[in-house]
């Protein structure tokens, strides 16, 4: 039995990938970072199977302690600071965990692993967010970074650490750069949830508007759930690599409104949304869209959920969490 340790348990897609890997049969351990992280709390309601390790990515000692415990054959480093718009008020902070983690966490998996022939596989959540200003359309693992915001640049780090101690230590150590992904389990303060959260709410008669910002932004969502599984296929190959895990079709937020206020019968959702410019982040990345054939060659690697599902998936899940509330 495959035992893994997953940073970013709390976050959204470790609730997908310990799902895949309990149902694979993997012994599971998640990282939780605090004293008393209140998310933890609902981990161990959500999946009592998972084994909870306090570590911290800008703790080394911790990180080494946690992989000493769980024994692990597979870490997924998907801890990190992850709201772009976050990152330009906390850049440090964004620079130290997003970025220096990964280099922690490397060294910490060399330590306890040993030099060579090092057993430990190593995945890193690399993003799309690199790209940025983009040099070429699709992006591929081939196409120059040029990061927006610190998070961008911190993600760029964190790839590229992973490159070198591939290279320079022979480590099995993978980066998958993955196109944005979405589902129930995002958090609230990224597009797509706060969107359809305050369509359920809105719907639902409980609130009139919801204020955003740049709807001319473009992106290439998936579904999570599909793009952990990438993640798992990454790890079980021969030879470590890198790959673009994408859709392959980008849209704008406004055709994510359109979707989304469709679920709930509304055509027109103009008066329902309000321009709101701090919202607007320094630097934009205006539009992303990825070529995924690397992974789909190598991998055997597909998305199964299209645009329209993922919308009235995530607009339906929020409808029950609401009308739950409102029957409490
Ligand atoms: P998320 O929901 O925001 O979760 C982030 C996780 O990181 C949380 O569990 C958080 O824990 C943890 N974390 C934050 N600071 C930490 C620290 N100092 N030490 C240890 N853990 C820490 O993010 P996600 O959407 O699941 O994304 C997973 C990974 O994929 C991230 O690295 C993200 O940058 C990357 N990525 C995401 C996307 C996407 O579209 N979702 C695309 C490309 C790449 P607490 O909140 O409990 O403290
Ligand atoms: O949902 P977002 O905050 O996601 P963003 O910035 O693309 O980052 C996400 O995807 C990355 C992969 O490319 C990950 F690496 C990263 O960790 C994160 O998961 O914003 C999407 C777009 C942006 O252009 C933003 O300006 O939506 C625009 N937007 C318009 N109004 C808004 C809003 N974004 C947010 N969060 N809130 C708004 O009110």
């Amino acid at each position: 039995m495959k035992k893994a340790l997953i940073t970013g348990i709390t976050g959204q897609d470790g609730r997908h990938l310990a799902e895949l890997l309990h149902s694979k049969g993997y012994t599971v351990f998640g990282m939780v970072k605090g004293q008393n992280n209140p998310r933890a709390e609902q981990i161990r309601t959500d999946f009592p199977y998972i084994e909870l390790i306090s570590g911290d990515l800008a703790d080394v000692l911790s990180l080494g302690t946690a992989i000493e415990f769980a024994q692990p054959d597979e870490v997924y480093n998907l801890g990190a600071v992850t709201y772009v718009a976050f990152s330009f008020s906390q850049a440090e902070l964004t620079a130290n965990t997003t970025g220096l983690g990964v280099l922690r966490m490397l060294e910490a998996i060399r330590m306890v692993g040993g030099q060579q022939n090092n057993p430990i596989r190593f995945y890193q959540a690399s993003s799309s967010e690199m790209f940025g200003m983009v040099r070429e359309t699709p992006q591929t693992e081939l196409t120059p970074f040029h990061p927006r915001s610190p998070y961008g640049c911190a993600k760029v780090f964190g790839h590229n650490v992973t490159v070198n101690y591939r290279e320079s230590y022979g480590l099995y150590a993978c980066s998958g750069i993955l196109f944005n992904h979405e589902g129930p389990w995002r958090g609230l303060e990224f597009v797509t949830r706060k969107i359809s959260s305050a369509v359920a709410r809105i719907g639902l008669g409980l609130q009139d508007s919801v204020a955003l910002g740049n709807l001319d932004a473009k992106r290439d969502w998936g579904f999570a759930g599909d793009y952990v599984k990438a993640m798992w296929m990454m790890m079980q190959q021969d030879q470590a690599d890198d790959f673009v895990v994408a859709t392959g079709i980008s849209h704008s937020v406004r055709e994510f409104l359109d979707l989304a206020f469709a679920e709930v019968g509304i055509d027109d959702w103009s008066r329902h949304v309000v321009l709101d410019p701090s919202m607007l982040r320094p630097a934009e990345v205006d539009v992303l869209v990825g070529d995924a054939s690397k992974a789909a060659r190598e991998l055997g690697w597909k998305p199964e959920v299209d645009f329209p599902q993922l919308v009235k998936m995530m607009v339906r899940h929020d409808l029950a969490v609401e009308s739950a509330k409102l029957s409490k």
